[in-house]
């Protein structure tokens, strides 16, 4: 009985230390893996309003005659028999519906790149839905759940259904979108055309072993060097997404507009924290921009547009590097600019010691010899993710809500746009240096032989790619996947901590 008090002493004791033990290690957790203690991603994004509205849209893939670059009607695959598709517009918060239609001759899927869907919306063949066969349909539907600026494309052979004509934009608008004077959508692409002005035929081989198929004519909306009138002193919402196979794109507005007057406000259809320089800003295959342009005054008539990115050897007559890509040309009378603030994003979180976490997880880009095709003249080579081709790798389990820190290295002297689906992400630094990008994206260049770590916080449910969006490559393999699945729920009875258990 005397030592009843003394054992309940201890007991006590005990508990409190333990609880006292859990707090302090949850708490460093906390802190360790999310510096800033941003760990809702409600919190970095914002609430979604609820219209109400459903905005349904027809979405019909065919094969037709169109005209590309201005060259004669030559055989295109698109979507609603135009280069580019449609622009669809919704509202963000609204429920879209849109019923595909496929009247090509092979399957396809449509993936809405960017936007957070709900997984079987996603449009991955054999991983969200079945292929969409010749004459099906296939409905696609989900919130628009952020604002910006989003692209669709096939899943499916998309190394030739994308570059044969298959893409359109999705733009969801907010609320709080300022009211610019024009809005301009401009969809980069390059063409492999034949001299007879058609696409040229021979996908797969020939570009299958390179850095991707490269063009040799670079279009905007399906025009080669095309002109925008603009007023002086207008403000211009420049909408860009690069629907190009492989080919990587620099903008330069040249000496005539300062980093004031034409700023990036948003990547990836994500809101930056600060303006971004447009020169030297780096816009991979899947990415896109969003441009605050005000027009200058003074005595400026035009403005080229020139591509600085320099692609090495291309086959064919490609011209790399310093190409026109479109020309402003300034008319009218000068008007004064309209003044509002450059939309900014209110919650980027900074994660500026994240990089200083250990790995989660690392992804080695790689190619591989593909002994199987030596005689027959296919593919000489697969293009893996560490050592294995899409299929063979088991998948990445991610918890959702949690952040974690991925690592991707270049073993090749190529470059990987590298795309995840589902989610954004932030990059933490490049070729071992930290950066601080201050916005989130979808769509990262891996530089050759370089690296990329990046920090992620996945809460949307399900399997999502996570692939090289060039487009030859993941379809020579480097495509994987990763699992995003609720945390699990501790078992009953089982404690968290064995080593801190009371003895008596
Ligand atoms: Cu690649």
């Amino acid at each position: 009985m005397t030592n009843y008090p003394r054992q309940m002493f201890n007991r006590v004791l005990c508990v409190y230390l333990y609880a006292l033990f859990c707090i302090s290690i949850s708490t460093s957790a906390l802190a360790q893996r999310d510096p800033n203690k941003v760990l809702t991603y409600e919190h970095f994004l914002g609430q979604t309003p609820n219209t109400g509205a459903v905005k349904s849209f027809e979405l019909n893939a065919s094969v037709s005659k169109l005209t590309i670059a201005g060259a004669k009607p030559t055989t295109l695959w698109s979507y609603n028999k135009k280069v580019p598709g449609p622009v669809l517009r919704v509202q963000q918060g609204d429920q879209v519906k849109i019923t595909f239609r496929n009247n090509l001759p092979e399957p396809t899927t449509t993936h809405w790149h960017g936007m957070r869907v709900p997984n079987a919306m996603d449009g991955v063949p054999g991983v969200t839905q079945a292929p969409v066969a010749p004459g099906g349909t296939f409905v696609y539907q989900f919130q628009a759940l952020d604002a910006g600026t989003y692209w669709f494309h096939p899943h499916m052979r998309s190394h030739e259904q994308v570059e044969r004509g298959l893409y359109g934009v999705l733009i969801v608008e907010s609320i709080d979108d300022p009211v610019y004077d024009q809005e301009w959508v401009w969809v980069l692409d390059d063409w492999l055309l034949t001299s007879q002005g058609a696409v040229e035929d021979s996908f797969g081989v020939r570009d299958l072993d390179t850095g991707g198929r490269l063009g040799n004519v670079l279009t905007i909306n399906g025009k080669n060097k095309p002109a925008f009138e603009a007023k002086a002193g207008e403000r211009i919402r420049i909408r860009i997404i690069n629907a190009s196979n492989a080919r990587n794109y620099k903008l330069d507005f040249g000496a005539a507009v300062s980093n004031k007057e034409g700023v990036i406000f948003a990547v990836d259809g994500n809101l930056t924290a600060l303006p971004l320089q447009i020169n030297g800003f780096e816009i991979a295959p899947g990415n896109r921009i969003d441009i605050d342009l005000t027009v200058p005054t003074g005595n400026i008539k035009r403005i080229p547009i020139v591509n600085t990115f320099f692609h090495r050897e291309a086959r064919g007559n490609v011209s790399t590097g310093l190409e026109t890509l479109a020309t402003i040309n300034i008319v009218g009378q000068t008007q004064t600019p309209k003044s509002f603030d450059i939309p900014k994003h209110e919650r980027m979180p900074n994660w500026s010691s994240a990089h200083q976490l250990p790995i989660d997880y690392s992804y080695d880009f790689s190619t591989k010899i593909n002994f199987g095709f030596l005689w027959n003249g296919g593919p000489t080579v697969h293009f893996v993710i560490n050592e294995k081709r899409y299929g063979e790798h088991e998948v990445t389990q991610l918890k959702h809500r949690k952040f974690y820190h991925l690592r991707f290295t270049n073993g090749t002297g190529l470059y990987h746009p590298i795309h995840l689906h589902g989610m954004f992400f932030k990059v933490l630094s490049r070729n071992g240096v930290q950066v601080n990008e201050p916005f989130f994206r979808d769509t990262a260049l891996l530089d050759y032989d370089g690296s990329i770590e990046i920090g992620v916080v996945p809460v949307d449910l399900g399997k999502w790619m996570l692939h090289c969006h060039l487009l030859e490559h993941s379809a020579l393999g480097m495509m994987t996947l990763v699992e995003v699945t609720e945390k699990s729920k501790k078992p009953k009875n089982q404690s968290s901590s064995g080593a801190l258990e009371c003895q008596n």
